[in-house]
């Protein structure tokens, strides 16, 4: 039996189930998901090993308009992440109706790249089947697929079917990491995605865009890991949002964080949380260097 292995990456439009689909890949919560758009913001590698293969995934932030800093840089992470890759993953929502910005999304992609798999995903929420054809019809116009796959990433459904059309298009290959390898964040990283996602799904509006957490201390020994974070939004009235009446909110961020954290790192979590303004973050490129482990060194975008 041949050893096959390589990069696939999942690319679309925001909302569209990427992360969910990443997650139901690997079979572990890698890539946080909320309802919202924009809540991946750096491109997030998952891996599978089979006995057959080894499959880097690798979640995008969703394909948008690039307007401020950090989206620019989210939409270098999706550039980026069409580059070098056996194969890409296209999702969709099919419970949306086609529409321009799947164009301008799918033109990012060309003819002369790496096949790519169509995925209609949410088809849990679909009441009538038959209402994919002319969807089926509509993305086969733009593109030429070299598969279409209806599914639901949160049902699970259909991702045996998935696996298999994907580790039957990788090449031949090595095993690049141990079978226990699963994603190439470090716990830190992980621990702040937790917590801002708790925050995106609590919080509505302007809020969720304008938060980030940066991992201020992670102390470890065998028994806890104590952990201190902070919050950081844009505003003073988002400050208040987060923190919530007599701090209802930050106590409940804090501990849906928390119950995550031990059950995914399998160990008691102490998690310490602040919540700091700093107006415009988002257009910051230092302030942006410090949020990404890939990117600390420094890279300047004005
Ligand atoms: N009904 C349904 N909802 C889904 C499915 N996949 C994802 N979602 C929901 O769609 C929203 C966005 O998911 P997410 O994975 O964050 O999308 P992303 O922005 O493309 O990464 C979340 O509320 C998910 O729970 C699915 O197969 N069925
Ligand atoms: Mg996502």
């Amino acid at each position: 039996m041949i050893h096959r292995s390589g990069f696939v990456s999942i690319l679309g439009r925001p909302n569209a189930g990427k992360s969910t689909l990443l997650n139901s890949l690997v079979g572990q919560k890698v890539s946080i998901v909320a309802d919202k758009p924009q809540t991946t913001r750096t491109a997030i590698q998952g891996v599978m090993t089979t006995d057959e293969a080894q499959v880097i995934f690798v979640d995008t932030p969703g394909i948008h308009k690039s307007d401020s800093a950090i989206n620019k840089r989210m939409m270098d992470a999706v550039r980026a992440s069409l580059e070098e890759r056996d194969l890409l993953i296209y999702v969709v929502d099919a419970t949306e109706t086609f529409s321009e910005e799947d164009q301008r999304a799918l033109s990012m992609l060309r003819a002369d790249g790496p096949p790519v798999i169509l995925i209609l995903n949410k088809i849990d929420a679909v009441k009538a089947k038959h209402d994919l054809l002319p969807l089926m019809d509509e993305y086969g116009k733009l593109y030429s697929f070299a598969e279409t796959l209806p599914m639901s990433a949160l049902k699970d459904e259909g991702i045996e079917a998935l696996r298999k059309h994907v580790i039957d298009r990788l090449p031949e290959g090595p095993e690049y990491f141990p079978p226990d390898h699963i994603t190439d964040q470090p716990a830190r990283f992980l621990a702040a995605e937790l917590i801002r996602e708790k925050i995106l799904i609590a919080t509505r509006q302007e809020v969720p865009h304008a938060t980030t957490v940066i991992i201020d201390k992670w102390e470890e020994t065998p028994a806890i890991v104590r952990i201190y974070a902070t919050i950081f939004v844009e505003r003073d009235g988002q400050k208040a949002i987060v923190i919530g009446a007599k701090g209802a909110m930050l106590k409940k961020v804090g501990s849906l964080a928390r119950e995550e954290m031990e059950s995914l790192f399998g160990i008691k979590i102490y998690l310490d949380l602040h919540v700091k303004v700093e107006s415009r973050w988002r257009e910051n490129g230092a302030f942006l260097n410090s949020l990404d482990w890939r990117t600390m060194a420094g890279r300047d975008d004005t």
